[in-house]
């Protein structure tokens, strides 16, 4: 089944969460009262450890997050928040993991277009305002494991892109979907770094099936704020059974397409990533096994090694996507 409802959320499960969870009562506090509409969103900004920052805007966003179900609930303990927004992959500001953290704050993304074109009812170009009007937005708790053998758990919040696929009505012709990130120049100062082999925008793809797939989100939240410029603001794809590349940041453009889309890393190192990429235990990377993973935060005293799992855990939900598919070959 797909929809696991969080019971009740156990205080040993969450000493790191201060923030979401202190918001998190914030608002259950005021649940039935009628008041949070009406409130300033600067009444919920709660002081960050450390001084993280928050990111509790735009407001016409925002204010759709009060009271959100938490739809899905991976059983495992949240990464804190901290490493969540600063250690990113997010190569249009830089290679580093701390890069996008240090150099995306000033990222611009309100108002934000989202061009839906080709095998399409209608091809259309959206704001994101209008096109999240579209759909309910939604907490899930997602395992999210990257192809460079760490992982973190989220709480992402967004919406099953299945149910917006079904309002866009593509063709019968479209078989995979595009999905473009913005390339600025101007904004992304890994676009014009001299060490980046890259043909940028950064692309990713899915086959429709998979894009249908329940599990299958348009991210535009963490941690109960808006989605951090360093983590693909302000709507991003998030696919947990998939190695993290494939969840693509920043969107601008979604192609519904009959023919399988180039993927970015696997134009840049073929032989090293595919365009299938599901977490694959006994499928190692041609540099490095994938039997195991590091769970953030990972020291070198408290590695915190753990065995990753096929589909990262998801099967039961995905693994019939893949029935008669020799993985080895469609990595
Ligand atoms: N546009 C874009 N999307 C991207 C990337 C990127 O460099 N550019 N990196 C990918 C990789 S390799 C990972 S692991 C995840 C990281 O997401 P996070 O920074 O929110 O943890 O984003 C993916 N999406
Ligand atoms: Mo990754």
């Amino acid at each position: 089944m797909l929809i696991k409802t969080r019971k009740q959320i156990h205080e040993s499960e969450v000493t790191d969460e201060r923030h979401f969870l202190n918001r998190r009562k914030l608002i259950q506090g005021f649940a039935g009262v009628g008041a949070l509409a009406s409130m300033p969103a600067s009444a919920l900004v709660l002081p960050g450890e450390d001084n993280l920052p928050r990111y509790d805007n735009p407001r016409w966003l925002t204010d759709r997050f009060a009271n959100l179900a938490t739809t899905y609930q991976a059983q495992d303990k949240l990464s804190p928040y901290k490493t969540a927004i600063t250690h990113n992959n997010f190569y249009e500001f830089g290679l580093d993991k701390s890069d996008p953290y240090e150099l995306a704050q000033s990222f611009n993304t309100d108002p934000w277009k989202i061009e839906i074109t080709g095998e399409v009812e209608n091809p259309t170009t959206f704001y994101l305002e209008d096109l999240l009007k579209m759909v309910d937005l939604e907490e899930r708790i997602y395992r999210f494991r990257c192809v460079e053998a760490w992982s973190m758990v989220v709480p992402w919040i967004g919406f099953e892109f299945g149910k917006l696929i079904k309002q866009l009505n593509p063709t019968s012709k479209a078989k995979y979907v595009e999905f473009v990130t913005l390339a600025d120049e101007k904004q992304m100062p890994g676009l014009r770094s001299i060490w980046s082999s890259i043909d940028w925008p950064y692309r990713e793809g899915l086959r429709m099936d998979e894009a249908l797939n329940p599990l299958t989100l348009l991210a535009v939240g963490l941690y109960g704020q808006a989605m951090p410029p360093q983590n693909g603001a302000p709507i991003r794809l998030i696919v947990p059974w998939k190695y993290g590349f494939k969840s693509v940041k920043s969107i601008v453009a979604i192609k519904f397409r009959e023919t399988m889309p180039e993927n970015t890393w696997r134009l840049t190192a073929p032989n090293e990533y595919g365009f299938y990429a599901n977490v694959n235990p006994k499928v190692d990377h041609p540099r490095w096994s994938q039997a195991t993973e590091r769970r953030l935060p990972s020291s070198l005293f408290s590695p915190n090694i753990i065995d990753t799992e096929m589909f990262n855990g998801y099967g039961e939900e995905v693994a019939h996507l893949y029935t008669g598919m020799d993985l080895r070959q469609w990595y």
